[in-house]
């Protein structure tokens, strides 16, 4: 699938090579992603330049960067069909995002609920990076002008603000250059929590790692971490509803739904009035048996970094000749000789 008339329309979509990739990214991006292959002209991103928004060790963020491309590659994303890169193979990124800081208002990014969450009380000592973040993630999506982006429940607000930027570029220039990008958001698997504490999203900077299941956890490790998950003393109800003051509860119930692409209603009424330590057995087989064939095939490609480097370049070089024309269009509208 080459071209954009072939297809639905075009997905832009990463994620940050800010730690290890885990259970989260899987189920909330890359199992998404894969499916949109098929149907859609597809550019997946490892978005480094929103990873150095937090301190990142140099030779740590070298290698999670190859780490993320094979976590792509391993969960099915296809670099022959699909364009894999990373962001800071391609200038146009930061172009554009300096273009949007002149567009997008300062009241809109101090909606921005991530940036609170992530500067915390912290906000003076923040990077100016990480609050402009949702600039840069515009841009990422408006240099290709995507039609699409699936994103997790949590990225909602930042597809948002991209289209308020689209939409103000337009007005204020009197063009209909950038598309409205549509979200999509996907399935059981669109929010995924941390197995400590289910008010909390799963993160990779979490600090405990018994709050996450990395994609490159073995089985033991799994099974470790979900025997610790915090749970409650109640059965599993015979419904999904049953869940819903049970944070916790209801967090396992969807990973399971997710990992075997059901409903939380459907897996309630398979496990109704057992109890969690059973279901944990269960949950724990289904999570190795599904995570298995990824953590394999990520460590294989992670023997051959000369590889993953060759994919990421010449996938940038596909991404920068998509953009070119585009922000050549851009840098005229504004004027810019
Ligand atoms: N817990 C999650 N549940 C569902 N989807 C998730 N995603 C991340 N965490 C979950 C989705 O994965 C994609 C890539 O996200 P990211 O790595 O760019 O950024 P993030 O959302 O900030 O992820 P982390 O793990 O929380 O990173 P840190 O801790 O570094 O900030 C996105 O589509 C995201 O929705």
């Amino acid at each position: 699938m080459t071209t954009q008339q072939q297809t639905a329309g075009r997905v832009f979509s990463g994620a940050q090579p800010s730690g290890n990739m885990h259970l989260g990214n899987y189920l909330g991006a890359f199992k998404n992603w894969v499916r949109l292959q098929d149907n859609y002209e597809c550019i997946y991103c490892v978005v480094d330049m929103h990873a150095i928004t937090v301190w990142q060790d140099p030779a740590e963020l070298q290698s999670q960067t190859r780490e993320a491309a094979a976590a792509y590659m391993a969960a099915g994303v296809n670099p022959e069909q699909s364009i894999l890169f990373n962001q800071s193979k391609v200038a146009g990124h930061a172009e554009l995002a300096w273009i949007f800081n002149c567009v997008s208002r300062l009241g809109w990014l101090n909606r921005m609920t991530q940036f609170k969450d992530k500067a915390g009380k912290n906000k003076e000592k923040s990077s100016v990076g990480l609050y402009v973040y949702p600039n840069l993630m515009a841009a990422d999506i408006l240099l290709y002008k995507a039609t699409h982006v699936p994103v997790g429940d949590d990225q909602k607000q930042h597809l948002e603000l991209t289209r308020d930027i689209a939409q103000k570029f337009n007005t204020d220039f009197g063009k209909e250059l950038f598309p409205l990008t549509e979200p999509i958001i996907m399935g059981e698997g669109a929010r995924i929590m941390s197995l400590r504490d289910g008010s909390k999203k799963m993160s990779k900077s979490d600090p405990s790692e018994f709050s996450r299941i990395n994609l490159n956890d073995d089985a033991d490790t799994i099974a470790q971490k979900i025997r610790k998950a915090r749970t409650d003393a109640e059965p599993l109800p015979a419904t999904a509803e049953g869940l819903d003051s049970r944070p916790e509860a209801a967090n396992l119930v969807g990973i399971y739904a997710a990992l075997m692409d059901q409903s939380r209603d459907a897996v309630c009424a398979e496990f109704e009035g057992q109890g969690f330590a059973e279901f944990k057995k269960a949950l724990t087989d289904v999570a190795a048996a599904k995570l298995a064939p990824i953590t394999e095939e990520m460590a294989r490609l992670q023997k051959d970094p000369g590889y993953i480097d060759s994919v990421l370049a010449s996938g940038g070089e596909r991404a920068a000749a998509i953009a070119a024309p585009i922000l050549a269009e851009i840098k005229s509208t504004v004027g810019f000789l």
